[in-house]
């Protein structure tokens, strides 16, 4: 059952893999053998992540490219095609989120956010795809969120866009089936990375109400992603599509603590 879970010889494309979940699950995925391949945004990052990679013994593959410019992404998949190799495994990764309420925000900020984490995706994805569907399969794996599922203050532009991740990887999934392409998502709870700091500074109310409101009462670590990257990434789940796999320590199975 082991070899299920193998990756050697496919070569795994994590966006926006410099450092947090995305790096985390890069290494992952290079555990079970697979040449790793990554994006960010700017040459400093790339530089910072190639360093991060290399002291972690692995040569990674990194590019600057921006998931929201079609001509760039298209032109950076080419390249590892011919660099690398054709991307069996797509992390879709990158994403930013802005804490605005929404009487506050501009149009401008909204659609800023969709375009990160909602259309990005789906340009990665539509780049990627042909030469999955040349090689006879692959793996598509979407970061979601919490709010694909829940709502709170301040997150209207990020629960839209990985709302409609969700339903991208639904429908996806449905498309591509038939070229034994399969699109999954996993769900994170809350994560411990540099995006969720502003929430986990000392005696910030928010640190107090998530741990209250997980009934694994903790943060999660980018190491509770690893193992279900690997699933998702791996021939373990070749009759999984559509599906969000939720890594969320039960937030999503509790109503919340009741007061004592
Ligand atoms: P992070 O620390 O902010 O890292 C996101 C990475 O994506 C950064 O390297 C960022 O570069 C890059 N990026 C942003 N915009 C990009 C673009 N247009 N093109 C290419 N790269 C871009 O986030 P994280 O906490 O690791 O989260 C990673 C993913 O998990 C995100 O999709 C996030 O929404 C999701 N997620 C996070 C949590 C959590 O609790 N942390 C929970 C659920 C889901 P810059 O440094 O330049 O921004
Ligand atoms: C927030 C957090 C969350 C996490 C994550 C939860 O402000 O509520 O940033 O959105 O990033 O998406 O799954």
């Amino acid at each position: 059952m082991s070899k299920r879970f193998r990756l050697d010889g496919k070569t795994a494309f994590v966006t926006g893999a410099s450092y947090g979940i995305g790096m985390a699950i890069a290494k992952a995925l290079h555990s079970e053998g697979a040449t790793i391949v990554f994006n960010d945004i700017n040459s400093d990052l790339v530089q910072r992540g190639l360093t991060s990679y290399r002291e972690a013994g692995i040569t990674a593959h990194g590019y600057v490219c921006d998931i929201t410019k079609e001509s760039q992404v298209t032109q950076t998949v080419a390249q590892i095609t011919s660099e690398v190799g054709i991307i069996d495994i797509l992390v879709n990764n990158a994403g930013i989120i802005k804490r605005i309420p929404s009487l506050e925000m501009s149009a401008e900020e909204f659609w800023q956010v969709i375009d990160v984490d909602l259309i990005g995706p789906f340009i990665v994805s539509k780049a990627v795809a042909p030469g999955m569907i040349k090689k006879g399969g692959g793996k598509i794996i979407n970061i979601c969120s919490m709010m694909s599922e829940l709502g709170r203050e301040t997150v209207s532009a990020y629960a839209a866009a990985k709302g409609g991740l969700k339903m991208l990887t639904r429908n996806l999934a449905c498309e591509w089936a038939e070229y034994n392409i399969q699109v999954n998502g996993i769900g994170p709870g809350y994560i411990a990375t540099p995006q969720t700091a502003p929430l986990r500074e000392l005696g910030h109310p928010f640190n107090d109400f998530i741990i209250a409101r997980t009934p694994a009462a903790r943060w999660g670590t980018t190491e509770d992603l690893e193992g279900p990257a690997i699933f998702l990434a791996s021939a373990a789940s070749d009759f999984v599509n559509g599906h969000v796999l939720y890594v969320d320590g039960g937030i999503l199975a509790y109503i919340g603590k009741q007061p004592k």
